[in-house]
């Protein structure tokens, strides 16, 4: 049976982040009542908060967008908040979701929860098959511990707590800060730079060579809003856009995209990470989901929003450090 939204009180925690914004907008689509808690209200690290905060509240469902996120040197650099953070924040918000009985929940994993080199295009049931990528395994034990509790809620409990997994992310509220940032934030941010400051050529971290699949935010919501209705199943699901390319060639594409004629040069002191990671959606489309922005239409959009940000006209998190 679909899961109907309607009259529902649906808490999106992690409502400020890109994942969290976008599933705000396109619950704005949903005769449902959006409950939310900013970080100063709310610290979702906090047991006994987030346990109240949820009684007095009563949603009942959860999406489950919270998470402390980054690039690869974030990751690579703060293990110990990744993995401490957010087993937290996933402890918490899924424990208490259970304790006091909610009908449904959607926890949010990363595709970095699979081996470093598991075959490509990667099914949900490779997890667990071999070793993780070490940059983000601190990140990646605490993604595949949420999904273990929300499997572990439903054959205990009978709940009806899902997890997706999305491939790299991009979209409105993304953060550029330049150490902390994912990939496509960080090219768009370089190359803004470079092209308004006259600079010959874009520095990037590693060889160029990794092979990264990307998802826009709005896309994600989207997935994400369907599984809440249409998925009720004990394993993870994938959600990706099919759409691959080097890291190299998505340098070119925002070239492009910003109208820069510069060299690339690549820093390899700076890890690649995992050399692929395709998402096989298979699971996904078979229900009836499929992706609508095309990579380039995705950049542009994002990178027209950084450029307006930067001139003036509207506000980016990690232009500043936080
Ligand atoms: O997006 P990203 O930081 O994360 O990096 P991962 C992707 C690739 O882009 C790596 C290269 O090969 C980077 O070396 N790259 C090139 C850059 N230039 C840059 C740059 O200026 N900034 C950044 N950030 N990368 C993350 C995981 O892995 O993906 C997280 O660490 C999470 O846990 C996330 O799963 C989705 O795709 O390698």
């Amino acid at each position: 049976m679909p899961y109907d939204l309607t009259g529902k009180r649906i808490f999106v925690a992690g409502h400020r982040g890109m994942v969290g914004s976008a599933v705000m907008r396109r619950l704005g689509r949903e005769n449902c009542t959006v409950l939310t808690a900013t970080r100063q209200e709310l610290d979702l690290r906090d047991q006994a908060g987030t346990r109240g905060w949820i009684a007095e509240n009563r949603p009942d469902a959860v999406i489950l967008a919270a998470a402390k996120v980054g690039g690869i040197h974030a990751n690579d650099t703060a293990p110990a908040d990744f993995l401490h953070d957010n087993l937290a924040i996933q402890n918490n918000v899924i424990g208490a979701s259970a304790e006091l009985g909610l009908g449904k929940l959607l926890f949010l994993g990363s595709s970095c929860i699979y081996p470093k080199l598991a075959p490509q295009p990667i099914t949900e049931d490779s997890l667990l098959t071999g070793p993780l990528e070490p940059t983000n395994e601190w990140y990646a034990i605490a993604k595949i511990a949420g999904i273990k509790l929300c499997q572990a809620y439903r054959k205990q409990h009978g709940l009806d707590f899902i997890s997706a997994m999305p491939t790299n992310l991009y979209g409105p509220g993304d953060n550029y800060d330049p150490a902390g940032s994912h990939v496509l934030p960080a090219l768009i941010r370089k190359i803004y730079e470079a092209k308004n400051g006259g600079a010959a050529e874009v520095h990037l971290w590693g060889t160029g060579s990794p092979l990264r699949e990307f998802l826009h935010a709005d896309d994600l919501a989207d997935a994400l809003i369907f599984l809440m209705q249409n998925y009720s199943e004990e394993q993870h699901i994938n959600v990706g856009s099919g759409e691959e390319i080097s890291i190299a060639d998505l340098a070119r594409l925002v070239m492009e995209v910003a109208e820069f004629d510069g060299d690339l040069r690549f820093d390899t002191s700076m890890p690649d990470g995992t050399p692929r990671k395709l998402l096989d959606t298979f699971r996904l489309s078979d229900l009836g989901w499929a992706a609508q922005t095309s990579l380039r239409d995705g950049i542009a959009a994002t990178y027209a929003e950084f450029a307006q940000a930067v001139s003036g006209k509207g506000e980016l998190r990690g232009l500043i450090n936080e």
